[in-house]
């Protein structure tokens, strides 16, 4: 029951996501407590650190610049800005700072050097630091481990077959090539998706054999319910029951054992009841904040109380894995290569990106 398996199938997965839910959630909750302390959850903060204006077309995002959303875009954060909302966040009790830019990939230059700053200040505040800002080469990712990066972020989001119902701008194997360029690395790595965008149960189902096959497992797997923003072409989406959460955590814990699995967007809408059951289910981790990077989130407070309700504590920094070492800039051993890699531009159609990029211009017009 506690071996890392790396076959699961399609057909297994779904078996283990249908089945009645007192047994899913047993079988569930025994190998979390196999692998895990079930009163321990680890606390992240995201912070937006270059919001909106992204070129990509991610139907769910409310960051792309060809749909017309509410979203305030903002350049580059300064380092003292992100030091201070460190400091703030680990005040509140988080223990890791994931720093998202809405960017498709990153580009060699002042900028990324900016970002490789901001990595060694919260490093050195004692803090995990998590990245999220598309795609990267090999080089990218160990001038990132060598500022002391403690994790990667990069969804795979939804199935393969699905994912081209999503986006067209870029291709499935450019996500796995970006998580195995991470894995070249000591930098750990965070993969999740997005259940309730109109996918199938059997793409929630491909998604995670995506996932688990990975030799090793990814650290982390953020669960995101959508949150559907007007402007987006997934606005109209209906919200995720939250059965189907807790049936996706379970699940992902069940293939997973050891994985982090991270209860994340979508809080706002579930219960404390619907929480804890995905608690008992098997996440144990959460994004933590009033803001997600431009959306809402549950208030901290409240999940302070809810922590104290379920008896839940928080997980210290670098207890699963030591803390990185951040070598300053003047003595990196990595320069900057200036590649220009070729990610796959696929560029078909998909009608509900289209209209709503169509919807944007008129928009932006009026
Ligand atoms: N631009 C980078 C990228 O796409 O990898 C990093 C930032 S991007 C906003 C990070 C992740 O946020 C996406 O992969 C997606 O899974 C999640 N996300 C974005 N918009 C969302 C939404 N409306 N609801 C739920 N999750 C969302
Ligand atoms: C992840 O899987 N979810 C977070 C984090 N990784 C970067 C982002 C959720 C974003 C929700 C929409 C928004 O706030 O813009
Ligand atoms: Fe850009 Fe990331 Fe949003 Fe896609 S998910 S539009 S890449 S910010």
């Amino acid at each position: 029951m506690s071996e890392i398996r790396h076959n699961w199938t399609q057909e297994e997965i779904l078996e283990i996501y249908n089945k009645p839910l007192m047994e899913l959630l047993y079988e569930a909750a025994t190998i979390h407590r196999l692998h895990h302390d079930p009163n321990t959850v680890q606390v992240s903060t995201l912070l937006s650190i270059k919001t909106g204006g992204c070129p990509e077309d991610c139907g769910y995002c409310p960051q792309a610049a060809r749909y017309h959303t509410d979203i305030e875009g903002n350049d580059l954060m300064t380092v003292p800005h992100v030091k201070a909302q460190a400091l703030r966040a680990k005040a509140a009790g988080s223990s890791r700072v994931c720093m998202g830019a809405a960017w498709r990939n990153v580009k060699d230059g002042p900028e990324f050097d900016q970002v490789l700053e901001m990595v060694r200040t919260i490093n050195k505040l004692e803090m995990e630091v998590c990245c999220t800002l598309g795609m990267i080469t090999e080089n990218q990712a160990q001038r990132l481990a060598e500022a002391g990066l403690y994790a990667y972020n990069h969804n795979l989001d939804t199935s393969e077959e699905y994912y081209k119902e999503v986006i067209s701008t870029r291709g499935f194997e450019d996500r796995l090539e970006t998580i195995d360029n991470v894995r070249k690395t000591n930098v750990t790595v965070c993969s999740g998706g997005i259940i309730g965008m109109g996918e199938k149960v059997e793409d929630r189902a491909g998604m995670l054999v995506a996932l688990s096959t990975l030799s090793p497992q990814p650290e982390s797997v953020p669960i995101n319910a959508l949150v559907a923003v007007e402007g987006t072409p997934m606005a109209e989406e209906k919200p995720v029951e939250i059965w189907d959460m807790i049936r996706m955590v379970a699940t992902t814990r069940i293939v997973m054992p050891q994985t982090q699995v991270r209860l994340s967007a979508g809080r706002t809408q579930m219960s404390r009841e619907g929480q804890a059951m995905c608690f008992f289910a098997g996440a144990n981790s959460i994004f933590a904040g009033d803001k997600l990077l431009t959306t809402p989130n549950p208030d901290v407070n409240e999940d302070m109380e809810m922590f104290k309700m379920l008896g839940l504590n928080a997980q210290k920094p670098f207890v699963k894995k030591a803390q990185p070492e951040s070598v300053d800039a003047e003595k990196s051993q990595y320069k900057p290569l200036g590649e220009k890699p070729k990610w796959t531009r696929p560029g078909h159609s998909i009608e509900r990106n289209e209209l709503a990029k169509e919807q944007g211009k008129t928009a932006k017009i009026v």
